[in-house]
C-alpha cells in the first residue's frame, strides 16, 4: 500500500494489469478492522473484487509485517534517513539524537543526511561530518540548491527496499527528493518565524518509486521524537556502546553501562553524558507506570497501544474497543507492570 487518503488506500500493483493498470484504488474489508488489522502505508496486501476498467478494488488480507516505524507509521522499512539541516534551522545535537534513537529502535540501517550545505563553509561541515563520524554515523551533506552530494544519496536510495526520510520540519526533505526525482513535484514550505522552524507542509505519507523495487517515504516533520523502549536495551541503540560491546561483554548481563563493576562501555564518549540522563529518565517512567502510559500515548500521535502491540489511530468509525476501554486497558497493563517489574537497579553481584 503506498497512500493513505481519507478512507481511501492507492496499492501499488506487483504486476501491470489488464488496462495498462499499474495502481488500484481500494477500500478496506470492513472485517480487516474488526480483526483489529490495521494497514498501514508499505503493508503489502492482497486485493480482491477488482473492477480493472474503472482502477479500483478492495483490500481483503495483510500480509505479516517486518517493521514497524512508529512516526510517521510505515511498515516493512529497510533503511532510516535521518535529515537534519546544516543551517536554518541550525542543527541540535540532543534532537538529533533522539531522531538517531528512534531510527535505531527500528532494527534497521540508519543513514544520517545533513541538508542545506550550500548555507556554510566547507570547513564548518567538515566539523559537523566529523563529529558524527564519532558517533559512529558516517553522514552525508547535500544540498538541494546547489545539488552537491544528491548523486551519493540517490545512490543509496535507490537499493531495493523500503527507506522513510524523517527529521525536524523545514530541514528539506521534500526538497531533497524533488531534487533526486523532479517529477515528485512534492510541496515545500519557506522557514518562516523567529525558531525559523518550517511550517508541516507535508500532510501524509505517501511512498514513491526512486529505482524499481527502491521505494522512498516523504514523512511530515515533527520537533521532539520520544526516547524508545525501555532502559534495559536503550544503550543498544547507541553506536558507540555497540562499538565497546563488539570488544567486550560486561560482567553482568542486565549492565546498563553506567559505570558498573566490570562493565566494557567506557564513558569517553561524546554522548555519554545524554545517554546517562535519558537511562535515568526511562528509569523513572518505567517505575511510574500510569505517567509512562500516558506519555506513550501523548508520545505517538500516529499510532495507539493496543495490547502489547502499537497501531494506528484510526477515524472515529474504526475505533474499538473505546477510548474508555483503551484507557482502562493501559491502566491495568500499567498495573501489570508495576507488579512483575523487573527491578532496575544494578544488578546484584553473582560473584
Ligand atoms: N539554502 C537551502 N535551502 C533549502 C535547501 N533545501 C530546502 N531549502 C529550503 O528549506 C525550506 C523547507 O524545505 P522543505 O523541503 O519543505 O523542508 P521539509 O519540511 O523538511 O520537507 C524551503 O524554504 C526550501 O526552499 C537547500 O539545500 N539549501
Ligand atoms: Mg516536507
Ligand atoms: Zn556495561
Amino acid at each position: 500500500m503506498v497512500a493513505l487518503q481519507a478512507n481511501y488506500c492507492w496499492v501499488e500493483l506487483e504486476r501491470v494489469g489488464p488496462h495498462d493498470c499499474r495502481r488500484l484504488l481500494c477500500t478496506r474489508r470492513t472485517r480487516l478492522a474488526k480483526s483489529g488489522q490495521i494497514i498501514c502505508v508499505g503493508d503489502r496486501v492482497g486485493v480482491e473484487s477488482i473492477d480493472w476498467p474503472a482502477g479500483r478494488g478492495v483490500i481483503a488480507a495483510l500480509e505479516p509485517r517486518s517493521v514497524l516505524l512508529v512516526r510517521p507509521p510505515v511498515a516493512n522499512v529497510s533503511l532510516v534517513v535521518v535529515v537534519v539541516a546544516l543551517a536554518e534551522p541550525a542543527p541540535d545535537p540532543l534532537q538529533l539524537s533522539r531522531f538517531l534513537l528512534t531510527a535505531e529502535a527500528t532494527g534497521q540501517a540508519v543513514l544520517l543526511v545533513f541538508s542545506k550545505a550550500d548555507l556554510l563553509p566547507e570547513q564548518a561541515v567538515a566539523a559537523w561530518l566529523g563529529r558524527v563520524a564519532a558517533w559512529g554515523y558516517p553522514a552525508l551533506a547535500v544540498s538541494s540548491q546547489s545539488g552537491s552530494g544528491l548523486d551519493q544519496l540517490r545512490e543509496r536510495l535507490s537499493q531495493p527496499g523500503l527507506a522513510v526520510v524523517c527529521g525536524p520540519s523545514g530541514v528539506g526533505k521534500s526538497s531533497l527528493l524533488n531534487g533526486l526525482k523532479p517529477e515528485l513535484d512534492l510541496r515545500v514550505a519557506a522557514v518562516s518565524g523567529r525558531l525559523q522552524r518550517g511550517r508541516h507542509t507535508t500532510r501524509h505519507v505517501e511512498l514513491f518509486a526512486l529505482a524499481p523495487g527502491a521505494l522512498v517515504a516523504d514523512s511530515p516533520g515533527f520537533n521532539r521524537p520520544e526516547l524508545p523502549g525501555d532502559p534495559a536495551g536503550f544503550g543498544l541503540l547507541f553506536p558507540e556502546v555497540r562499538r565497546g560491546l563488539q570488544q567486550a561483554a560486561c560482567r553482568f548481563s542486565n549492565c546498563l553501562h553506567l559505570g558498573e563493576p566490570g562493565c566494557a562501555v567506557s564513558s569517553d564518549w561524546e554522548r555519554y553524558g545524554w545517554y546517562v540522563e535519558w537511562v535515568g529518565d526511562l528509569r523513572e517512567r518505567a517505575a511510574r507506570p500510569e505517567v509512562h502510559a500516558q506519555g506513550q500515548r501523548a508520545a505517538e500521535p500516529g499510532l495507539r497501544r493496543r495490547g502489547d502491540r502499537l497501531e494506528p489511530r484510526l477515524d472515529q468509525q474504526w475505533r474499538q474497543p473505546s477510548r474508555r476501554s483503551q484507557r482502562q486497558q493501559a491502566w491495568r497493563e500499567g498495573r501489570q507492570e508495576q507488579d512483575g517489574a523487573e527491578p532496575l537497579s544494578l544488578p546484584d553481584r553473582e560473584d
